[in-house]
């Protein structure tokens, strides 16, 4: 490795005169595409950071991941509701008090992460962008927008870098882990279509999801009545077909979104999606068995060499071995499992997938975060 004392003054001006040419490039281009002029805080290179919904399952992963991934942030806000304001969280060592989210929070923020449902990004993301903050969306308020890119880093980073509204959108969790799975796939052989059924988590509805499937499976193993908030029938013990509302079509709102999202961020609009998506008593990894049909011909062998070196996808694919992946293999995890690749016995050109992934990391924080990281 090279250290600073071996290089000479030339070399160190050149490095200089790089760095300065860099951060020129990074200012026009966000100058260029920004809805408000950038303030001249974000020149520097640590970033005044907010997460919007701060007190939720994700929000708290999303805190966990800048920690982590040692995101370069000078400072961190964490916003929500007047009734979580003052509780506070540690970051790096300190506690940090959560504040109120109002329309004013923004002022000084350069990126906030929101992460607390669609009705407060769609009043709060605005002001946000507004204040000339850069909002990475987790909620599906403003996925489908034009001028707003869809983003998954390993598949369509460069698509993060346009954004003229100020806003990037997050995909949904299943969307993001069944493109994790099948984007590689596409690149080599060229996908036509998707027949696809989810295994989702509880943590898919938040903090109280989880606490619903803990409250049920202790009052059924205890003989105590049963509490039912958050699903239309009873998660422990149970799987229940379906996740959001249903739509006219007999689709819900979930399962069409693995059509709409998954054209947007592969940038294939006639790409055919038939999905079904379940939930299942399961914390918080969702998985998806995925039939997928492509242009070229493909074979499980041809398929599992494509994943070999691509970032945030494993191969964990031996049946023979029982080696294939449950969602307790990625819980906590950043990368998604993919196994059971074999030939589909019904279509041309089509193999048969599992893909698992942690809903809460890959399919919500850790994108999120990784979104940021290439602002
Ligand atoms: C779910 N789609 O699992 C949600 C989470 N984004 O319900």
């Amino acid at each position: 490795m090279q250290h600073h004392s071996n290089l000479s003054h030339a070399s160190l001006a050149k490095s200089d005169l790089s760095k300065f040419l860099l951060q020129f490039i990074c200012q026009f281009c966000k100058n260029r595409y920004s809805a408000t002029p950038v303030d001249p805080q974000s020149m520097s290179e640590l970033k005044h950071v907010a997460i919007v919904g701060a007190t939720g399952a994700v929000g708290e992963e999303m805190r966990l991941c800048l920690e982590e991934r040692n995101f370069p942030i000078g400072k961190l806000t964490l916003l929500a509701s007047k009734r979580s304001a003052g509780k506070t969280f540690p970051f790096r060592g300190e506690e940090i008090a959560v504040q109120e989210l109002t329309h004013d929070s923004f002022a000084g923020i350069e990126i906030a992460l929101f992460s607390a449902g669609g009705s407060i990004s769609q009043e709060f993301g605005p002001s946000a962008a507004a204040a000339g903050c850069v909002v990475i969306d987790n909620s599906s308020a403003f996925r489908m927008d034009e001028g707003v890119p869809l983003v998954v880093p390993e598949i369509n980073p460069a698509a993060a870098r346009n954004h003229p509204k100020n806003i990037i959108a997050n995909p949904n969790c299943t969307t993001i882990i069944s493109l994790m799975a099948l984007a590689p796939l596409h690149e080599a052989f060229g996908l036509k279509s998707i027949i696809a059924s989810s295994y989702q988590a509880v943590s898919g509805s938040g903090a109280q999801g989880i606490a619903e499937l803990e409250q049920q499976v202790h009052a059924i193993t205890h003989g105590l009545p049963l509490e039912q908030k958050v699903y239309s029938r009873q998660i422990a013990f149970n799987v229940i077909p379906q996740v959001d509302v249903f739509t006219e079509n007999g689709y819900t709102k979930e399962e069409l979104k693995m059509l709409h999202e998954g054209r947007k961020i592969l940038d294939l609009p006639d790409l055919k999606v038939s999905c079904t998506c379940v939930r299942v008593p399961v914390y918080r990894s969702h998985s998806v068995s995925i039939t997928a049909v492509f242009d070229k011909p493909i074979t499980p062998e041809a398929a599992r060499a494509v994943y070999a070196g691509k970032k945030g996808i494993q191969l964990c694919d031996d049946p023979a071995n029982g080696i294939f992946p449950v969602p307790l293999d990625t819980t906590g995890k950043d990368d998604c499992l993919v196994g059971r690749i074999r030939q589909n016995l019904v279509l041309e050109n089509a193999l048969d997938l599992w893909v698992v992934g942690d809903q809460v990391r890959k399919g919500a924080a850790l994108n999120a975060v990784q979104i940021a990281e290439i602002l």
